[in-house]
C-alpha cells in the first residue's frame, strides 16, 4: 500500500521524481522503494495527520493548522482527545495564532497546552513550540493551590488553573505532526483522580524500589513524583503506612532525582533525612515526612500517569 500511495502522490507533482532507469540521478537520494515504476523519495516525507481530513476541524492562521473545540472535559483528557484525533492541545506561541483561537473560542474559556506539570514553575507546551509568545494576564500564572494547567479566558487572557477543571479544550492539527503513543495507563481501569492526575495505589503487594518502579514502568506510568505539598498530600493520604516515592540518590550519592526527569525541587523532609554520603539510604519512602531509607525495603507505592510520554 505504501507504494502505491507514494505513486498517487508523485502523480500528483508534490516533487517525486519517478526515475524511468531506476537509477538515481546525480545529487539525488538513493532511497528507491517498490513498484511499477522505481520512485525515488524527497530527503524528508512529511507525514499527514488524519485529522487534516476531519471536517471536524477548521482552517487556521499558522502553516496550515487547522482547528477544533473538544467537549468540556479535564485538561488531561482534552490532551487524550486532541491526540486521538492524530492532533495535540493547541500551541498558541505566536501573536497571530493567539488571536485567531480567541475568535474561534467565540467566548468559550479553552484549555491550551501549556502545562507545568513535569517541573512546578516550568511551563512546557505540549508540542514543538517555535515562538516565544505568551498572555499570561497579571499576576498569572500564581500556582494558587497548586495549579498547572492553562486555560485562555473568556477575555483571551491565560491563567493557570486546577487541571481537573472542566473546560473545553482547543485541538490543533499541524501538518508533520506524530502524536505520540498513548501510555496504556491511560485507558486502564483502577485509577483514581486527585487535582486532575491519574494515580494507580499499588497497595496490596508491598515491593522493593526497583520492583515497584519497574511495575509503575510497565504500565507506562511512574512512580509518584511529588511537585508540592498538595500533591504530597494528595500521596500520601492513600496510604497507612509508608510508600515509595520516585526519588534517588542513587546515581549519584547526595543527589536526589525524579524518576521522570522533572527538576521540582520540593522536599519534605523528615529528621536526618537526606542522610548525605549513606551509600545505604538511597531511595525515598513517604509517611506524613520523607526519608531516605534502603532501596530493598519492602513497600506500597503510587504510580503516576501522564497523559505524554515523558
Ligand atoms: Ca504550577
Ligand atoms: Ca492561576
Ligand atoms: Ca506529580
Ligand atoms: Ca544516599
Amino acid at each position: 500500500m505504501r507504494g502505491v500511495a507514494l505513486l498517487a502522490i508523485a502523480s500528483a507533482g508534490c516533487g517525486f521524481h519517478v526515475a524511468a532507469s531506476g537509477e538515481p540521478r546525480p545529487g539525488e537520494d538513493a532511497r528507491v522503494v517498490d513498484g511499477p515504476s522505481d520512485v525515488t523519495l524527497p530527503d524528508t516525507f512529511v507525514p499527514q495527520p488524519a485529522c487534516m481530513t476531519n471536517p471536524a476541524y477548521s482552517n487556521g492562521p499558522n502553516n496550515g493548522s487547522r482547528y477544533r473545540k473538544t467537549t468540556a472535559i479535564d485538561y488531561d483528557g482534552a490532551i487524550d482527545a486532541c491526540g486521538a484525533d492524530g492532533a495535540h492541545l493547541a500551541v498558541l506561541d505566536t501573536a497571530p495564532e493567539h488571536t485567531f483561537a480567541m475568535q474561534f473560542a467565540a467566548g468559550d474559556q479553552m484549555w491550551i497546552g501549556y502545562d507545568d506539570l513535569t517541573t512546578e514553575g516550568v511551563f512546557k507546551w505540549v508540542a514543538t513550540s517555535n515562538g516565544t509568545f505568551s498572555a499570561f494576564s497579571g499576576s498569572e500564572p500564581n500556582d494558587a493551590g497548586g495549579e498547572d494547567c492553562t486555560y485562555m479566558r473568556s477575555d483571551g487572557s491565560w491563567n493557570d488553573a486546577s487541571c481537573e477543571h472542566s473546560f473545553i479544550g482547543l485541538c490543533e492539527c499541524e501538518t508533520g505532526y506524530v502524536a505520540p503513543p498513548r501510555p496504556a495507563c491511560r485507558t486502564m481501569s483502577g485509577a483514581t483522580l486527585e487535582e486532575g492526575r491519574r494515580y494507580f495505589i499499588r497497595e496490596t503487594t508491598p515491593l522493593s524500589w526497583a520492583a515497584a518502579k519497574a511495575d509503575c514502568d510497565s504500565i507506562g506510568a511512574h512512580l509518584a513524583v511529588l511537585s508540592d505539598l498538595i500533591e504530597h498530600g494528595n500521596v500520601d493520604n492513600r496510604f497507612s503506612g509508608d510508600s515509595w516515592i520516585g526519588l534517588t540518590d542513587q546515581a549519584v550519592e547526595g543527589t536526589f532525582g525524579w524518576v521522570n526527569g522533572s527538576t521540582d525541587a520540593y522536599r519534605k523532609w523528615g529528621s536526618g533525612a537526606p542522610h548525605a554520603g549513606n551509600v545505604n539510604r538511597n531511595c525515598v519512602r513517604i509517611n506524613v515526612d520523607w526519608q531516605d531509607v534502603d532501596c530493598t525495603q519492602l513497600k506500597q507505592y503510587a504510580c503516576e500517569c501522564d497523559p505524554l510520554p515523558p
